[in-house]
């Protein structure tokens, strides 16, 4: 025991030395690069969803082919396992969890990125960089009153970088269903003004509680207010016909943006960040994708993901700049197959495993939470290969400051460290520890892996899956045991130990 103690401490330490090391690889701005950028932020898509993980009954030749041609990692996280945590840390490169309010954003959310970090768009921005972002923001728009839809949305993505957006402000099952061109609502009839509220119905519109027979795709739970192309949403809206999206065209349009995005500006770095609503629920793929999976709806969805980075591929070749753009595809959380409507995922599953062999998916701290397909492509600059590094998103702001020469202050995204000789494939080791988040924290050391005791429900019945509380401190190798079935902290309280200490100091830091 003694010895296995002082191991731990040893790694505590070295730990120490290695956080040291990072933040001094923050400065070093020799040989500064500006490659493209272009990342492609899929939506709840789990790590055994893309055949490049193992996937057989559904296929994703696209991007399957990205990371034939780059590297592929199998120990690659999101920073939480939702949505506007994750994102909040990979634009920021600070864990979400150590800021309050950075919870899954209502729809009628106000910004909440302080415009005065210095994000991942703003670094670019001061490297020289066109910023585009296109597809699910879900961070909230607007100052502390709330976003005028029918007016200006300041500060929006403009104010923390971006050179444009064209974005859904929260998600497709979040009113108002409008997309955003820069700070405004775009084709808005200034005759027909939106109106939103997200505690009583705007009028008297029907509902999707009143009005079930109205709905062309029924609720499994909430997503029972406003009726807006026959799907339920969650709030009330009214008004802004004109401006209000099509749901089976989601993909295609904002794949045209990301597109018209690269081409403009094709002779000056960019860098694309492309939140894709696919595969996010209400799920409904175009007619070119319809039963094409034989999976239903969240299978169709799969395969349009897949057309979309086939196309910012094909793009990219066409312009001969893909040699030149680092090509990052990852996904914001893990999988979910009920979230909410009645869409018939769960009865076509037919054997799919979205979690691959992990354990828990979306909302869970179990790692298929955020342990999520992680490819990345930068022809010339790395071996090809599949590699079992520990990395995470909330390193691309420190890494892609110091591949363009870009000094980051000490207050500036804490938790970001330059890896990119692991997102190259030169570091097989990667980050020394990664912080998980979902009901609790979860801190992954090497082989270990330790989750916070708990008081949160152990199973959502409303999605079906298993959340990783337990009131007991939990304790995984993860090498040997992946999918988190034993549990062995009492016969390694001195594991336990010194990973709650690391936790806790990483918390305290
Ligand atoms: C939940 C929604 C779910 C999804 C999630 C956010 C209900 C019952 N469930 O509250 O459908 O929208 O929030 O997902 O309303 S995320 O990927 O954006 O984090
Ligand atoms: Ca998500």
């Amino acid at each position: 025991m003694m010895v296995n103690m002082k191991t731990m401490l040893g790694i505590a330490l070295a730990m120490g030395i290695a956080g040291h090391l990072q933040a001094q690889q923050r400065t070093a701005a020799s040989g500064a690069q500006r490659p493209n950028i272009v990342l492609i932020y899929a939506d709840d898509l789990g790590y055994g969803d893309v055949s490049c993980n193992g996937a057989t009954k559904v296929r994703t030749p696209n991007i399957d082919r990205l990371a034939g041609q780059g590297i592929r990692f199998t120990n690659g996280h999101a920073s939480s396992a939702t949505c506007t945590p994750s994102r909040y840390s990979l634009l920021t490169g600070q864990y979400a969890w150590r800021k309050k309010g950075t919870g899954i954003a209502p729809g009628n959310a106000s910004l909440i990125i302080d415009t005065a970090m210095n994000t991942l768009p703003r670094m670019l921005q001061r490297a020289g960089y066109a910023t585009g972002a296109v597809g699910k923001w879900h961070l909230g728009i607007g100052d502390e009153k709330g976003p005028d839809w029918n007016g200006e949305l300041r500060p929006g993505p403009l104010e923390i970088g971006f050179s444009y957006c064209w974005i859904m402000p929260a998600t497709a099952d979040r009113v108002p269903c409008v997309y955003v061109e820069n700070s405004r609502v775009a084709n808005l009839d200034p005759n027909d003004p939106i109106r939103v509220s997200y505690t009583a119905p705007v009028g008297n519109e029907p509902t999707g509680k009143k009005n079930p027979e109205l709905l062309v795709m029924k609720s499994s739970n909430g997503h029972n207010n406003a009726i807006v192309n026959g799907i339920g949403r969650i709030g009330f809206m009214q008004g802004g016909a004109a401006a209000l999206w099509k749901d089976d065209r989601i993909a295609a349009t904002l794949t045209g943006k990301a597109t018209d995005f690269i081409i403009n500006h094709k002779n000056t770095p960019f860098f694309l960040y492309f939140a894709t609503h696919d595969i996010h629920v209400p799920r409904v793929p175009g007619k070119e994708f319809e039963g094409k999976s034989g999976l239903g709806v969240r299978g169709d969805a799969i395969l349009q993901l897949d057309w979309t980075v086939g196309q910012i591929m094909h793009t990219l070749d066409s312009l001969h700049i893909a040699d030149n753009t680092v090509f990052i595809f990852t996904s914001d959380n893990g999988p979910v197959v009920d979230d909410g409507y009645q869409d018939q995922a769960v009865e076509l599953l037919n054997g799919h495993t979205p979690s691959g062999k992990f354990r828990g998916g979306k909302y869970s701290n179990f790692d298929a939470g955020t342990r999520v397909p992680f490819v990345v492509r930068w022809p010339g600059n790395m071996k090809r290969g599949v590699s079992n590094a520990l990395v995470s998103q909330v390193d691309f702001l420190g890494t892609f400051a110091a591949l363009t020469g870009q000094t980051l202050q000490h207050e500036d995204a804490p938790d970001s460290f330059d890896m990119l000789p692991a997102f190259t494939g030169k570091d097989k080791k990667g980050r020394a520890s990664v912080i998980e988040h979902a009901g609790a924290l979860a801190i992954i050391h090497g082989n270990w892996k330790y989750i916070e005791p708990g008081n949160g429900a152990r199973y959502d019945h409303s999605v079906n899956i298993e959340l990783g509380n337990d009131p007991a401190p939990q304790l995984y190798d993860i090498a040997g045991d992946p999918a988190e079935k034993k549990n062995v902290a009492a016969q390694h309280p001195e594991v336990v130990k010194a990973l709650a200490a690391e936790l806790q100091a990483l918390k305290d830091a």
